[in-house]
């Protein structure tokens, strides 16, 4: 269980984005805040009903009318007791709304403070408090979807059921530890070295689950290259579904880098657009062409364009991520009839719009993306890490021949995998997570 200090302040914040809006909602969660609504409200609303009230600030002037929420202690988002003060949503009315709660015995919230309170109090484990934030970030539709099953505790429960099944494989070894080495039961020898297997398949399965989900979060980085007037900024313009690069007949058209946040299938992609690589004396062109190589060496995927019955794309001297997969792409098929892509290869029109169901579909795979149509999970890259340590330790553990060792090992294996849902966390991590997270949350 985590473990808290549990006399707290209590904290407040403006839970709404800045600027005008219909409403903004101040909120505040703590010990105090059945005083501090007294003061505010004149007397403490009945639990979890709309409230229609003034807003007073400390010399008893009001400063606004709206709705109060009050949540006692345990039953709201923190665990602690909470307020919800709705306001109308002017900058100037939540600033004096948030001075009102201060002068009252709040201090302001720090970003994430609310959700930090909550994963103290064991409202959530601490990959549901990531995935409030995911899903508040969320670039596309798939990785809200799958911020909000990991909001709901499935990822949560997936990692549950690795750790029930390794925790069984450590009962049965720790019963052995206490035989001497020949002693012990060549039944149990096998029941163990199966059960082994059994949770590395099982922890395979999560992470291959993982590892597309983190595409969800971190978006795929396409960048579009080659040489000029092949195509680049109307294949853009195509999969954007919107004229955002200038296309002209005119080679060097495009002299920096566009990028263009789209999504294919719900996943979250981001764009490039870059100057084409040719030799060139424009300075600017020159400049552009620079930007297209760190592109290129950051890019996750490298969409190589050529012309249909022209040259060969070149990118032999152009420094791409060792990582990056790649797409050969013949544009202009529509000038070119007949042309036949080699394997591997899209032909495709940007013209036409010929070909471009079945590049869409080459990005996705060649990204990592399967449409299984199975759901994933959001994961992030601690969570990958957490679980790739934890195979580690399980494939010592199958190397092992002392029963010592190998209960070392799958404690070690089990360890990290509680990691993921913060069992075992420092406040280091918890800084490093919540303080990503918005004021208000
Ligand atoms: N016929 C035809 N022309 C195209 C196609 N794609 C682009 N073009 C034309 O080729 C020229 C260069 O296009 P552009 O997108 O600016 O190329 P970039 O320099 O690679 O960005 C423009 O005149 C486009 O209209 C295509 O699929 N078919
Ligand atoms: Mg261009």
């Amino acid at each position: 269980m985590p473990s808290g200090d549990v006399a707290r302040d209590t904290i407040a914040a403006v839970a709404t984005p800045p600027g005008k809006g219909g409403i903004g909602v101040v909120r505040l969660s703590g010990p105090r805040v059945p005083d501090i609504a007294r003061a505010i409200l004149g007397s403490l609303p009945a639990p979890r009903h709309a409230t229609f009230a003034s807003f007073h600030d400390a010399r008893g002037e009001r400063i606004d009318q709206g709705i109060a929420l009050y949540f006692p202690a345990p039953n709201s988002y923190t665990g602690e007791p909470v307020l919800e003060l709705q306001g109308h949503g002017g900058p100037v009315v939540m600033h004096l709304l948030l001075r009102a709660c201060l002068d009252a015995g709040a201090r302001l919230a720090e970003p994430g403070e609310f959700t930090r309170r909550a994963f103290l109090q064991g409202k959530l484990d601490l990959a549901q408090a990531e995935a409030v934030a995911d899903l508040i970030d969320a670039a596309s539709r798939e990785a809200a979807r799958s911020a909000f099953r990991s909001l709901s505790g499935d990822f949560s429960a997936a990692v549950g059921v690795l750790l029930r099944e390794l925790i069984e494989l450590r009962a049965l070894t720790e019963a052995m530890l206490d035989f001497p080495e020949e002693e012990v039961d060549p039944l149990h020898r096998d029941e163990a070295a199966s059960r082994l297997t059994a949770v590395q398949d099982s922890l395979e399965a999560v992470l291959v689950k993982s590892r597309q989900g983190s595409l969800l979060r971190a978006g795929i980085h396409a960048v579009l290259a080659g040489a000029p007037n092949v195509g680049k900024s109307s294949l853009l313009n195509r999969l954007a579904g919107e004229e955002r690069a200038i296309v002209t007949p005119v080679p060097g058209t495009t002299r920096d880098s566009l990028r263009e946040p789209i999504e294919l299938e719900g996943v979250p992609l981001v764009l490039v657009d870059t100057a084409g690589m040719h030799a060139t004396s424009d300075e600017v062109e020159r400049r552009g062409m620079e930007r297209t190589q760190l592109e290129l060496a950051r890019a996750d995927l490298v969409l190589a364009v050529a012309e249909a019955g022209g040259l060969e794309p070149t990118l032999a001297d152009v420094p791409v991520a060792a990582a990056a997969a790649r797409i050969v792409v013949y544009n202009k098929v529509d000038l070119a009839p007949g042309f036949a892509a080699p394997p591997g290869a899209v032909a495709v029109s940007a013209k036409t719009g010929e070909g471009l169901d079945r590049l869409r579909k080459a990005i996705l795979e060649a990204a990592g993306w399967s449409a299984s149509g199975e759901s994933v999970f959001l994961a992030r890259e601690r969570h990958l890490r957490a679980l790739e340590r934890s195979r580690a330790h399980l494939q010592a553990a199958g190397e092992q021949r002392e029963w010592e060792f190998f209960a070392e090992e799958l404690r070690l294996a089990q360890e990290a995998l509680a990691s993921i849902t913060g069992e075992f966390s420092s406040d280091d991590l918890l800084g490093e997570i919540f303080t990503r997270f918005c004021i208000g949350k």
